[in-house]
């Protein structure tokens, strides 16, 4: 078995976990939750930058970030599945480093917040970290990741970043961005580990 170090509510954990269910290795997977902000667990060994998700194969060596594990899992599945092999590789990858870069900038609003106390808060830090979020989602809004013959790493991260939005930010992105509203429902019916990872 692999272990998976991660939380219920990590975006990139997510990720891990979906593709781990398109590639039909989840259940060679054990899910061993991580508190990041727990200076006892092990995870601070395990990858020395304290972050989630972190893999465990089974010979203990540990992988890390969420990029490297999806293409060792992709890999793993024979390879081409989630990530293709030719000519559409870097342009997935690249929309998944999009989709990442969404999920950090939101996700360092959200940090700025629990580590800050109100008047410490830099709302100019938090508004640049904003536009980010905005410019990748109108971006995404008109370059759409293919769903079809099967998502692909770039659509999982971005659906990931969208459930990232939603649960933090309650869903405001919706309201602008007509197309991406569709695009997840679609996401949603062609893979049903997207709602078995909600929390
Ligand atoms: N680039 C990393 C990002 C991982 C990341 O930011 N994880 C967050 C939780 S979703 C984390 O562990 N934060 C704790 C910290 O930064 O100390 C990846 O793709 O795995």
């Amino acid at each position: 078995m692999m272990i998976l170090r991660s939380a219920p509510p990590s975006p990139f954990g997510r990720k891990v976990k979906i593709a781990a269910h398109l590639l039909n290795l989840y259940h060679e997977i054990e899910i061993i939750p991580a508190n990041t902000m727990d200076p006892q667990d092990a995870l601070r060994h395990q990858n020395p930058l304290g972050k989630i998700p972190a893999l465990i194969m089974e010979s203990g060596d540990v992988l890390y970030d969420s990029r490297v594990i999806i293409e060792y899992l992709d890999g793993r599945a024979g390879g081409g599945v989630i990530l293709p092999k030719g000519a559409q590789r870097f342009p997935v990858l690249t929309a998944q480093a999009l989709a990442d870069g969404i999920m950090d900038a939101a996700i360092l609003q959200i940090y700025e917040t629990r580590w800050r106390e109100e008047p410490h808060r830099h709302e100019g830090w938090l508004a640049h970290q904003n536009e980010k979020v905005q410019r990748g989602l109108r971006y995404f809004e008109n370059h759409l990741p293919e769903l079809t013959p099967h998502p692909q790493a770039d659509a999982i991260a971005l659906a990931c970043a969208l459930g990232y939005l939603d649960l933090r930010f309650n869903g405001m992105w919706r309201e602008h961005h007509p197309n991406l509203v569709k695009w997840l429902e679609s996401f949603a019916k062609a893979v049903p580990a997207f709602a078995e990872t909600a929390v």
